[in-house]
């Protein structure tokens, strides 16, 4: 009779996990925007079911474990939260900044080769900070790889309007008010260059990874970000980026 009473223990673990994917909780986990294997051949349908499906979904489950017991938390969006999080512990930090990365590089992938391209002002402002888009690239692609352990590669719109090129360790991101001021700004492209991110296809080559994830990039998706970061900043920015 021990195997029914485990299977009935097992379901009552279940039931009492913090459902990330139901409406009522404060950090919902959204559905893929798209079919698991739509990304494919560059990343492979298990890579995407096993990274959204566990680990994206243990970010916004610990998430909402920790809104249980912090009331403040709670009452934040998730993008409100990145910017006020050196108020929080440190689970919070990882957990929150694990799920709005992840909820954010999600929606910069579309099928591969279907991304289009940057719009006429993003490409001016990556003409006018890294000389051309393949320069942008390449700084973007050695960020990704000069990250040591687990992190995240970033394209940002800096205070000032200019582009720039960071990296963060962890599951942090340059919205945190706790990221080093040097690396803040607002994220228009971030890829994960976390292992479980490309590991069961490419293994220990996170440079192939990071070469081939740019047939995925939807720059349509790139340059709204783009336009509303300068909207975000106000004209002064903007005139002082031209300069
Ligand atoms: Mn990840």
């Amino acid at each position: 009779m021990i195997r029914p009473i485990l299977a009935l223990m097992a379901l009552a673990l279940v039931a009492a996990a913090p459902r990330s994917d139901a409406a009522d909780v404060p950090f919902p986990h959204a559905p893929l925007p798209y079919p698991a294997d739509a990304l494919e051949p560059v990343i492979d349908a298990k890579t995407m079911e096993i990274h959204h499906g566990r680990h994206h979904k243990a970010y916004v489950d610990n998430l909402n474990a920790q809104a249980a017991q912090i009331t403040e938390l709670a009452g934040l969006s998730l993008l409100d939260l990145q910017r006020q999080m050196s108020r929080f512990p440190t689970a919070v930090r990882n957990n929150g900044g694990g799920h709005w990365n992840h909820d954010f590089f999600w929606s910069l992938m579309t099928r591969p080769g279907t991304g289009g391209e940057p719009s006429a002002a993003l490409a001016a402002a990556i003409e006018r900070d890294f000389g051309d888009l393949d320069a942008m690239k390449q700084a973007f692609q050695q960020a990704g790889l000069t990250r040591f352990g687990s992190g995240w590669a970033w394209l940002i719109v800096r205070a000032d309007g200019r582009l720039a090129i960071t990296s963060t360790p962890n599951q942090d991101n340059p919205l945190m008010d706790l990221v080093p001021e040097s690396e803040r700004g607002t994220p228009i492209l971030g890829n994960d260059v976390w292992e479980h991110a490309y590991y069961l296809a490419y293994q220990n080559r996170r440079g192939d990874y990071l070469s081939a994830w740019w047939q995925l990039v939807d720059w349509g998706r790139v340059s709204t970000h783009y336009d509303r970061a300068i909207a975000d900043l106000g004209p002064t920015a903007t005139d002082a980026a031209a300069k």
